[in-house]
């Protein structure tokens, strides 16, 4: 029975602490996923360091990053939950893939050319290739799908590609084509104080993203204080501004609700009510995944073990994928 589900993979990057829209638009996403489909979710640390990480800093996030994976529903016993870099194959085959893929093709990559213009002249060269890394990630697993925020889509085509350049190169399904898999719901939550941005780990401005590390108070806080426009009371969602339109997706998404029935129930009220009211939906939800992750911060040891467990499972099924890989470009295998 296990053997016929189907595979999923998915990584969120340990460059900060999780927050709203990495919940929303990808980790509740992945809990759901996980009784239908064989899961692996990884945080993808390897890829945090396209831009400079204080060391300290990213070993604690990463173990924020999976302490939060399982506050927030991932279950270990479930699902292979594992960092990117205790799995070597992903690095492997990313060289294969920069020796596959085109100058033209990553340079065209939405991500790389916003990342890059914040890089100011040194532009780290990993920055450029990270599509090809997130293809190995990816390609590794032999996925059926892939769970990603819209953002993503553009990678996963990359990936898409890849696989069937080396597939018709060597005349061998080696690889599986993943689908993109985009959940409707929270797919894309904006930045608070900049809601024409998507909120994300690495803003300038903390105001505008709710981190799953935050207090009810700062929750609060920031909710309430959300950039909105010059008007005062709620209308229809198609006439509302980007910003009370993400408070209405929020509220949605928090409530299991069209974004039409929240627009009806704040319609004529003032702008306080809908933000008042989303911003307690949002410390309902978050606050039960806080202690959780608080309390499994205090136990690395526990972290330690569900981190082994999952890279011992992620390494089995990587390396025989990369192995082919080795095979069919030729390389001698190494004798036992
Ligand atoms: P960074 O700022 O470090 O690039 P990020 O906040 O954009 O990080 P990622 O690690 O790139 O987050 O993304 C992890 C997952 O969360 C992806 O599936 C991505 O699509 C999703 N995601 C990220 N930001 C949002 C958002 N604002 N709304 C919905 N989903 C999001
Ligand atoms: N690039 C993705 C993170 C990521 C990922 C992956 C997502 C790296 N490898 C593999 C899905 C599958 C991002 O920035 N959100």
């Amino acid at each position: 029975m296990e053997e016929q589900k189907r595979t999923i993979l998915s990584g969120i990057q340990p460059s900060n602490s999780l927050h709203l829209g990495n919940y929303l638009g990808a980790v509740r996403n992945w809990r759901e996923m996980q009784q239908e489909y064989r899961c692996f979710y990884m945080m993808v640390d390897l890829h945090a360091i396209t831009v400079t990480q204080d060391p300290e800093t990213l070993r604690e996030s990463s173990y924020l990053g999976i302490a939060s994976y399982i506050a927030a529903g991932l279950d270990p016993e479930n699902s292979v939950l594992f960092l990117q870099s205790h799995v070597s194959a992903h690095a492997e085959l990313a060289w294969i893939f920069n020796c596959t893929s085109y100058m033209g093709e990553l340079s065209r990559m939405t991500q790389f050319k916003d990342k890059s213009a914040k890089q100011g002249k040194n532009i780290p060269v990993g920055l450029f290739t990270y599509p090809n890394l997130m293809a190995a990630d990816i390609l590794l697993y032999q996925p059926h799908y892939v769970p990603v925020g819209n953002d993503q889509k553009q990678h996963v085509e990359h990936t898409r590609n890849l696989a069937e350049r080396i597939n018709n190169r060597y005349q061998k399904d080696i690889f599986k084509i993943p689908e993109p898999f985009i959940g409707k719901q929270g797919a894309r939550v904006m930045d608070l104080q900049n809601p024409t941005s998507k909120m994300s780990k690495s803003v300038e401005n903390p105001k505008g993203a709710v981190f799953l590390t935050d207090t009810d108070k700062q929750i609060m806080k920031k909710v309430k204080s959300a950039v909105t426009d010059s008007g005062s009371e709620v209308k229809t969602y198609d006439e509302a501004s980007p910003g009370l339109r993400n408070l209405i997706d929020i509220n949605s998404a928090l409530s299991n609700r069209s974004h039409e029935e929240v627009a009806n129930e704040f319609s004529g009220k003032m702008y306080g009510h809908l933000k008042v009211a989303t911003a307690e939906l949002v410390v309902e939800t978050l606050a039960p995944i806080r202690e959780k992750m608080n309390q499994l911060l205090n136990d690395k040891a526990y972290l330690n073990k569900i981190l082994k467990t999952g890279a011992e499972s992620a390494q089995i099924v990587a390396q025989k994928t990369l192995n082919q890989v080795y095979d069919a470009t030729g390389f001698i295998p190494k004798v036992p």
